[in-house]
């Protein structure tokens, strides 16, 4: 297959996952990132996930222009501690909400851009098995405010 038909299957595979008849089905509500520690490049990001559809949406992937790698975590206790560690992907079955809140799933942001600060959003782009995508803005708070 030449480069053009690939490219132009990746392009209607996106806009497929953008149409809006979709995407109502899937919300995003309360998204906020915590703002950077002085000299850190690393932190995290929580939102909720709504599934009004009749069907399982699966996050499988975030990104942002601002940010170079973001992880979906979990956490698992190992020898009474707390530890993260990466999930590949968070099923949302259909007519559940599922919260990625601090404690639990959140999305770890690997290398952000360090003008980010509080008050700033963030754009996320949250990408589901499904194909569907959904562009959000997060806000940036601070440590204090949680
Ligand atoms: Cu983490």
């Amino acid at each position: 297959m030449t480069r053009t038909v690939i490219s132009f299957l990746l392009l209607s595979g996106l806009f497929a996952g953008v149409m809006p008849v979709q995407a109502e089905n899937v919300v995003v509500t309360q998204a906020w990132v915590r703002a950077l520690l002085p000299t850190r490049t690393m932190t995290a990001a929580f939102l909720t996930i709504e599934n009004h559809s009749e069907r399982e949406e699966k996050l499988v992937g975030v990104a942002s222009g601002r940010v170079k790698t973001i992880e979906i975590h979990g956490h698992s206790h190992v020898d009474g501690m707390m530890r993260m560690r990466q999930v590949q992907s968070l099923a949302v079955a259909a007519g559940e909400t599922q919260a990625l809140e601090p404690g639990g799933f959140h999305l770890m942001l690997f290398d952000v851009d360090a003008s980010l600060v509080e008050g700033d959003s963030l754009p996320l782009i949250l990408e589901f098995e499904s194909g569907l995508q959904l562009s959000i803005d997060a806000n940036v708070k601070s440590v204090l405010q949680e």
